[in-house]
């Protein structure tokens, strides 16, 4: 059976899943492309050979969509899981859930209440080989007990012109709060966030220190501005040894006596392996597999909110900030399911 996928946002990333979703996703087609936007919706759409619509709650509910991936606005991102759930329709949601924990509560009471999971969090660095391996290496005691986490996370420059410090914390750093947590397998305690000033008007680093509830530290730079690339890195650190992310380029170029080698111009081509293996994992979920056990749930989602409020409100305090997190459900335990 093949399965007929809405792409919902026609922007950056809606743009990506479209084309992972029509030309690298075997078992799927892409039904159609919702965007606000309808010259961009169509744009998109004519590229695959889709339809293309302008409103989303009507894709939803569409009876030729088998199921969506959700890549509009952050804001809209709650609404349209929860019209998902209604509609009982398997999603794949772009992080993040909401900017808002309490309306991520909001989605886990209504997809618990369903009675089954439908969501899943585009937290792709699950999916990346490079993190799979640091976390394979922990788990088989290649370097002792996980001391510490350190993450760089660089863009070249703001994703949009009205970034902010805050913004860091709340659009780049969720990758970093959900990853931690999968990487280590623990939740976060406290938080403290705070900035070195730019000489310019731009968007200056964000520097945060985690603690977890097994006694780690976890450092995060967010620089959004770094100028020379896209460039996320981490490392784990253990009792025994220490284990990082060693992105390479395919190329090396030698010219006037010197070595070069490029970096990535945003995310889509540094983690498009990871975006392929997660949209794959989801296909095979939504086919009928198990949840897959790799996924970012909503309980993820809320926990990865949770973090990004907090720290938020540290980098105002300048104080370590106590991460205080909803009884988790059972219904959110520890899902055994298969993964791509
Ligand atoms: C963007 O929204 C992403 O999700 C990228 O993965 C991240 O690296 C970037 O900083 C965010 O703005």
């Amino acid at each position: 059976m093949t399965i007929r996928i809405a792409v919902i946002g026609a922007g950056i990333m809606g743009a990506d899943h479209a084309r992972i979703v029509a030309e690298d996703l075997p078992g799927a087609v892409l039904q159609v492309v919702c965007d606000m936007d309808a010259a961009r919706a169509a744009k998109i759409a004519d590229l695959y050979g889709a339809q293309s619509a302008t409103d989303p709650e009507a894709v939803i509910a569409r009876d030729d969509v088998d199921a969506v991936i959700i890549a509009s606005p952050d804001f809209t991102h709650a609404p349209l899981s929860m019209a998902c759930i209604k509609a009982g329709k398997k999603v794949m949601c772009e992080k993040p859930l909401s900017q808002s924990s309490a309306q991520c509560l909001e989605v886990m009471q209504a997809e618990e209440a369903s009675g089954e999971k439908h969501i899943m969090l585009g937290f792709m660095r699950r999916y990346d080989p490079a993190y799979l391996q640091m976390r394979a290496a922990l788990h088989e005691g290649k370097i002792g007990r996980a001391l510490m986490l350190h993450n760089w996370h660089r863009n070249g420059s703001t994703p949009a012109a009205d970034f902010t410090g805050a913004m860091a914390i709340t659009n780049s750093a969720p990758h970093e709060f959900d990853i931690m947590r999968y990487l280590l397998s623990t939740e976060i305690l406290t938080i403290t966030a705070t900035q070195p000033k730019r000489s310019d008007d731009k968007v200056a680093p964000v520097v945060m220190v985690l603690t977890t509830a097994d006694n780690q530290v976890v450092t995060v730079e967010v620089n959004n501005n770094a100028a020379y690339g896209y460039d996320v890195k981490a490392e784990l650190v253990g009792e025994t040894g220490s284990i990082g992310t060693n992105h390479v380029s395919y190329t090396r170029l030698d010219k006037d006596a010197t070595k070069s080698m490029g970096h990535d111009p945003d995310w889509r081509d540094r983690y498009a392996e990871a975006y392929r293996q997660q949209n794959k994992a989801f296909l095979k979920w939504v086919k009928g597999g198990d949840y897959p056990e790799r996924a970012s749930s909503s309980w993820d989602g809320y926990a990865a909110s949770v973090i990004a409020e907090t720290g938020v409100k540290a980098l105002a305090s300048g104080n370590a900030e106590p991460i205080t997190l909803t009884t988790k459900p059972e219904f959110y335990s520890a899902h055994k399911g298969a993964d791509a």
